[in-house]
């Protein structure tokens, strides 16, 4: 069975990280989302399908032509926007056999396809999905199950209870058919929940597994700090590859990549992971949920806390980084601050696609892009976003998003 992963999208609400690249290769805890997607569906695929469009080659130069052993063959969407049009790239590359189809910028554990799977087996089905119950579906579509089967999939259905499609699939070959026919929705794609009411009208039948554990849908900057924070809870294993020079704490689990050397006086409380070749300390602090990337540097003064720092970034004298993510190639100022919570303790508000959002957080930081510099001194309001490529001069105080490849001086 082949596994078709969506990855063609723009990502405009996860901006200004995905200023310049796909989503799916922005790395959570040191590593690319996508891969995450790629190897909860490896125990039962034998070849990935990745559609990909926007900037399609970063996608390719990140995961080269296979993973684990298994080959990676990339399709470009076609002309068209949405989730019905993603898939229907993969018609030529499918065969005849059937095929699981999972969003790329999607996290869920192995169990999930374990139970598409066997849904799919049991019941004869046309077509399965993944569903999970939450008691308030305003952020998703309502599907409806009915004896064992899903009866109809109902968009924007409100503040009710309810399954939601978790943007996991399961078809045969005959759903390029119905994504033919299917119509453009209100929001101007083409939808495979669409394609999939289609299937039911026609009579097909479409079964379903409920699944009940961590599930993540990055689509907004939050939701990084979420899923990271849930996978160093879980997932991390205390292991130090780099020198840890004595005089330095660590308290487990903290994974230390090779290559990294950790100076005397850091105070490191897990967990937290560092990747390769990066330079922590000496006396800088970091606290738990915090995932350090590949070659940065971490130096005197400085505390980070509940962040993601990708890779090639410094932040190296005197800076505070609090529940914020920061872009790869990024340099701090000495003394840049961000502020991670509101004197009125309300939940910080960000600016998503022009419309300003509730993270449903009292603590959030700044959202820096790639390649930013800031000079000495500068200050950012919480849940702040900076554009891609920006320059920020010194003392100036970060008081409203900036848009990527901007100066700003006092
Ligand atoms: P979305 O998160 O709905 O879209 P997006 O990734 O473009 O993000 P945003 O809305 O912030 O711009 O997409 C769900 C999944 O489907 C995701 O894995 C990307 C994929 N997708 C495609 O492959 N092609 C498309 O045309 C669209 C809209 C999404």
């Amino acid at each position: 069975m082949k596994a078709v992963v969506l990855a063609a999208g723009k990502g405009e609400r996860l901006k200004p990280l995905t200023d310049d690249r796909p989503k799916v290769i922005l790395k959570v805890a040191n590593r690319p989302i996508i891969e995450y997607v790629m190897e909860n569906l490896y125990p039962f695929v034998d070849e990935f399908i990745i559609v990909v469009r926007y900037e399609k080659e970063k996608i390719i130069e990140t995961l080269g032509d296979e993973f684990g052993g298994k080959p990676v063959t990339y399709v470009e969407q076609r002309p068209g926007e949405g989730t019905a049009k993603a898939v229907e790239s993969a018609r030529e590359h499918v065969g005849d056999e059937e095929f699981i189809v999972a969003n790329g910028d999607i996290y869920f554990e192995v169990e999930a396809i374990k139970e598409l799977v066997s849904a799919f087996r049991r019941e004869k089905a046309d077509a399965a999905l993944v569903l999970k119950h939450f008691e308030d579906l305003s952020h998703f579509g309502k599907v409806e199950v009915k004896e064992g089967r899903v009866v109809g999939i109902l968009e924007k259905p409100g503040k009710v209870p309810g399954y939601a499609n978790l943007g996991i699939y399961l078809f045969r070959p005959d759903v390029f058919e119905f994504i033919g026919e299917t119509p453009l929705s209100e929001r101007g794609e083409y939808e495979i929940t669409d394609t999939i009411n289609l299937m039911i009208k026609a009579g097909k039948k479409v079964a379903y597994a409920v699944y009940s554990d961590y599930w993540n849908d990055i689509g907004r900057p939050w939701n990084l700090l979420e899923l990271n924070e849930y996978l160093l809870k879980t997932k991390l294993r205390h292991e130090i590859r780099g020198t840890v020079e004595e005089g330095a704490t660590i308290i487990p689990p903290v994974e230390i990549g090779e290559g990294t050397v950790v100076r005397s006086g850091a105070y490191i409380i897990g967990p937290v992971k560092i990747g390769r070749n990066s330079r922590v300390g000496p006396n800088c602090f970091i606290r738990p949920y915090t995932s350090i990337g590949d070659n940065c540097h971490i130096g005197n003064a400085v505390e980070v806390k509940n962040s993601i720092i990708m890779d090639n970034s410094n932040a190296p004298h005197l800076n505070y980084v609090g529940d914020s993510i920061i872009g790869e190639n990024v340099n701090l100022g000495a003394g840049t601050i961000t502020a991670n919570l509101r004197h009125d303790r309300t939940n910080i508000k960000v600016e998503i696609k022009g419309k300003l959002e509730d993270s449903g957080r009292h603590k959030l930081g700044a959202i820096i892009g790639h390649g930013v510099k800031t000079g000495i001194n500068v200050s950012i309001y919480p849940g702040r976003k900076i554009g891609s490529h920006s320059l920020i001069g010194p003392g100036v105080v970060v008081d409203r998003n900036v848009p990527p490849g901007t100066m700003v001086l006092l």
